[in-house]
């Protein structure tokens, strides 16, 4: 565990980048606070900008008006700013599951948040800078400082199809659950493209270059948040020349209101069950919970997401045969009818996109 400043304490993954997971317990809230969000970094942090609404953005590359904007006048209200409650979801989460282990931070589920961001969208920016025919994808640039501290390299470097960042819940953001967004998680300016890797919600955001190509920055082609389209054999050798970008993210689920290893009392007969789900561009239809190993399931409350992308509180109970050793099981199933598998599925050398329905351990008396 690591207790950072302003932080509830969370799973360290490595202090060379920082990077911290949010224990399952803790993502409880229907809006994620700040202190309970997950940590993710490529790079070095960079130092708190000394005036925010002087820092600039700038949009350049395949449109008629390159356009450079400060933080005040994103402020200003030049673009209508927008309200949303946002998933972000690291694309490598649920990784420890993977078997063989795969290179990276062993997340567990907890490499995912839902904060309400406040910002303009994209896609009005994109209009304002006059987006060309030609441009067909973005590349994003942020300030941190890659680990070698060589100003040449990037930290990371993502892009998109120039499609999702169009998408009206893609956000410039400047706020974060109604204030400046922390220093950990961008400031003063990061996009947020919700459903997607989180990686390609570039924080300390700098610069969004529109190309004619998929962009070839940082974290880009090869094995990087790139997925199998044919299943190769776990564990084996791929240079990923033919995978896809990983880009909506699986179905998941998190079990919120017990932790793995619960003792409960002798003579327990029910369990209240409660946690979070989501299922990237799509919605969630629904979650089973499982006592059995599997071998019966019951359907669990679902609510609907309070705004697109938002996570969807489930709830439920099951019952108890008995003292002794039980494990909880939970599923999400998403609106096209997909479900978590019971195992990680589609190995992968970096190991990204792993959704295996989870279990938590309890023991009653
Ligand atoms: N500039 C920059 N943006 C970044 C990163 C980074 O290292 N540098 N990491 C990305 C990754 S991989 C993820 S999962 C999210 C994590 O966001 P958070 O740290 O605010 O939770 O930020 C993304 N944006
Ligand atoms: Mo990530």
């Amino acid at each position: 565990m690591i207790q950072l400043e302003g932080k509830a304490p969370l799973i360290l993954q490595g202090e060379r980048p920082l990077n911290a997971e949010t224990p399952e317990t803790l993502l409880d809230d229907d809006v994620t606070p700040a202190e309970k969000m997950f940590v993710r970094n490529n790079g070095q942090v960079p130092a708190a900008p000394s005036d925010p609404r002087t820092w600039k953005i700038r949009i350049d590359g395949e449109v008629s008006q390159p356009l450079e904007l400060t933080v005040g006048e994103l402020e200003s209200g030049r673009f209508p700013l927008v309200t949303r409650r946002l998933q972000l979801e690291c694309g490598g989460n649920g990784r420890s599951f993977y078997s063989p282990e795969t290179r990276g931070n062993q997340w567990g589920n907890g490499a995912v948040s839902c904060a309400e961001w406040t910002g303009v969208r994209l896609r009005d920016l994109l209009q304002a800078a006059g987006l060309k025919e030609s441009g067909k994808f973005t590349g994003h640039y942020g300030a941190d400082p890659h680990l070698s501290g060589d100003p040449e390299r990037q930290a990371i470097s993502r892009g998109m199809r120039v499609e999702k960042a169009q998408d009206e819940d893609t956000l410039v953001a400047i706020r974060m659950n109604g204030q400046p967004i922390p220093l950990l998680h961008g400031a003063p300016v990061r996009l947020i493209t919700p459903g997607w890797p989180g990686s390609l919600s570039q924080k300390w955001l700098t610069r969004i270059w529109i190309r004619d190509r998929l962009h070839d920055g940082q974290g880009m082609g090869g094995t990087s948040y790139r997925v199998p389209v044919r299943p190769i054999v776990p564990g084996s050798r791929n240079d990923g020349r033919d995978f896809r970008d990983l880009e909506s993210m699986p179905v998941r689920s998190v079990l919120t209101n017990l932790s793995h290893g619960t003792r409960l009392p002798a003579g327990t007969r029910e369990l209240d069950l409660r946690g979070q789900a989501w299922a990237g561009d799509k919605t969630v239809r629904a979650v089973h919970a499982s006592i059995d190993f599997g071998a019966t399931w019951r359907e669990m409350r679902m609510d609907p997401p309070a705004n697109r992308y938002a996570w969807q509180r489930w709830s439920g109970r099951v019952d108890l045969p008995s003292d002794g050793y039980f494990e909880v099981w939970y599923r999400a199933t998403d609106s096209d009818g997909v479900m978590q598998p019971h195992a990680a599925a589609n190995w992968n050398p970096q190991g990204y996109g792993s959704n295996a329905v989870s279990r938590a351990a309890i023991l009653v008396g």
